[in-house]
């Protein structure tokens, strides 16, 4: 099943699709199976360099967050920023965030 990255005409705001954790990382005390994020993106990654690990996934197999905690690398394909407003998830991936590079 394909799923909509392109949001739009959706509001920024809004979390549209779920995420599918791939492993044990910094997203897993935030986010389940439940999580909704937001989603507005024409690209995406299709293989990931060496060293950086696969996070979570939308259902339809594209790359939504990876790290590498020896790097101190943490990325998401989504924008909690636009969804701070609403939803506490998105402060605490930013304070994970934060912890995690300080
Ligand atoms: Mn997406």
């Amino acid at each position: 099943l394909s799923v909509k990255h392109n949001q739009y005409p959706t509001k920024w705001y809004v979390p549209t699709h779920h995420l599918v954790l791939q492993r044990q990382s910094w997203l897993s005390d935030i986010f389940d199976e439940k999580s909704l994020v937001n989603s507005f993106h024409h690209q995406a990654v299709k293989r990931l360099a060496d060293g950086l690990k696969l996070d979570a996934t939308s259902s339809d197999k594209v790359v939504e967050a990876f790290s590498d905690d020896s790097r101190r690398i943490y990325a998401v394909q989504w924008h909690p920023e636009i969804l701070l407003m609403d939803n506490p998830d998105a402060q605490e991936l930013f304070d994970s965030f934060v912890a995690k590079i300080e």
